[in-house]
């Protein structure tokens, strides 16, 4: 018994044979991993090392895939504060890649893969691709970011894996990317939905019509999108449009992905091992209600994550999934249990936008955010107050403040930002919590 529908069997590329694996096998190769990456953190890591003498457990004592709840949590903070490289479990003549994503300060959080760290991210990008419906004889433009950022990179090597053609196109340059598009008779396209959307707008003007050319799929993640926008761009498109989850944290993209029956996404959990638990109780939900996605990594060599609180909110979709996948399946994220926000695929905490403003003397630390979406694409607008003495100056020193806030907030948060200076007293006070950030964007288109 494999669990693979005949109909389906034709399909299956043979990386995605993990996906319809019986669950008792699966449950038992899940503990053998964790009970690895336990002892490999245990005696690798100080911070686990620490954490977990604290709470009494020792890697003998995971029995059970039960036993998860007795180890520790793991939050963004843990990485900033061992920043850059004191989570590493590996030596870093073994290391070779790092990434970095934002931290909640001025400082980005950087992970680490070793060889075979980069296979098994290239493992569950080909299955995310596959489940995806792509295959060789696909034509893939990835347009996300190449660089520090996960999501090219990851994208690039699953496709490659795939034995699909990748056009390392990256992400911006839309006209280029149209052109590329059509000319080079693309089939898939990986970026955020956001961007996708803006890739339409901008074809339309450009005179070209997207549902006649060759693409069929759209591989979009790396921010929260609706049902409404996914319609909304399959009809547009013309395509079919599949939602892609994961995080830097985690490994990136290829943690979880839709497949085609596009209800909640199959977790690659053979890898990474995935629990859905009351943020404030920080105890299992009942299956199907929402809560905190917390995911353990199975695999990883580098920077074995335990128990790292991913502070999405998602639910497990009860019940199998009509493609035959045994993989647990997870709600599309609906939102996050703290302040982030992504915007043009960059995820960003106002409290990195506050340390950059604050490191700029002659600003006051009273600011807010703006955030709005004009022809698809997300812009953030800064207003900041000065003080009454830049105010009272020459136009120039609120020209240079001005363009020392600009580049201050382009160096930390990696994306270019308006800024906007105000009188002194100008922005609304709040009696509680300031509000500091105003989300004009509409999520549903
Ligand atoms: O965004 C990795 C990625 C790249 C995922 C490409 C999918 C496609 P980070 O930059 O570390 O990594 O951001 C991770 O983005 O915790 C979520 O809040 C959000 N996110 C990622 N995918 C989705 C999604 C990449 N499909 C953070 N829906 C995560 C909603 C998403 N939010």
């Amino acid at each position: 018994m494999t669990g693979i529908p005949d109909d389906y069997s034709l399909e299956i590329h043979p990386a995605s044979a993990p996906d319809y694996m019986p669950v008792p096998q699966m449950l038992e190769l899940q503990l053998g991993r964790l009970r690895a990456t336990v002892r490999r953190a245990y005696q690798h890591v100080e911070l686990y090392h620490q954490r977990m003498d604290e709470r009494n457990v020792s890697p003998e004592d995971i029995r059970t895939l039960d036993d998860v709840a007795r180890l520790p949590f793991t939050v963004k903070v843990d990485l900033r504060d061992s920043y850059p490289f004191g989570l590493f479990a590996s030596p870093l003549e073994e290391v070779v890649r790092l990434h970095a994503s934002s931290g909640t300060t001025g400082k980005p959080i950087v992970v680490a893969y070793t060889q075979q760290d980069l296979g098994v991210w290239t493992d569950a990008m080909t299955r995310t691709l596959a489940a995806c419906g792509l295959g060789r004889g696909d034509i893939i433009q990835n347009a996300y970011g190449y660089g520090l950022f996960t999501g090219g990179l990851g994208a690039h090597y699953g496709a490659e894996a795939l034995g699909a053609t990748v056009i390392p196109i990256s992400g911006g340059n839309t006209d280029r990317q149209i052109m590329v598009m059509k000319d080079f008779r693309v089939t898939a396209i990986c970026c955020t939905p956001t961007y996708f959307l803006h890739l339409l707008d901008r074809a339309a003007e450009m005179g070209v019509d997207v549902r006649e050319l060759p693409l069929r799929v759209g591989v979009f993640g790396a921010e929260p999108w609706s049902d409404s926008l996914r319609r909304h761009i399959e009809t547009a498109g013309g395509i079919k449009a599949y939602d892609i989850y994961g995080l830097t944290e985690i490994t990136g993209p290829g943690v979880g992905s839709e497949c085609r029956c596009q209800v909640g996404l199959h977790v690659f959990e053979d890898h990474f091992y995935p629990e859905i638990i009351d943020p404030d109780t920080e105890r299992p939900v009942p299956e199907g209600e929402e809560g905190e996605l917390v995911v353990t990594t199975l695999s990883k060599h580098a920077m074995p994550m335990l128990r790292y609180r991913t502070r999405d909110i998602s639910a497990f979709v009860p019940g199998s999934c009509p493609c035959g996948r045994t993989l647990r399946r997870i709600k599309r994220i609906s939102r996050r249990s703290d302040d982030m926000f992504i915007i043009r695929g960059v995820n960003v905490f106002p409290s990195q936008v506050e340390s950059a403003l604050l490191a700029v003397e002659g600003a006051l630390p009273h600011y807010q955010i703006i955030l709005t979406r004009e022809e698809g694409l997300d812009q953030m607008e800064v207003h900041v107050e000065v003080t009454p003495a830049v105010s009272s100056d020459k136009v120039g020193a609120l020209e240079n403040l001005h363009n020392k806030l600009a580049q201050s907030l382009n160096q930390t948060l990696g994306l270019r930002v308006a800024v906007r200076l105000v009188a002194p007293q100008t922005l609304k006070r709040s009696e509680g919590k300031a509000q500091r950030l105003i989300d004009r964007r509409n999520l549903d288109q």
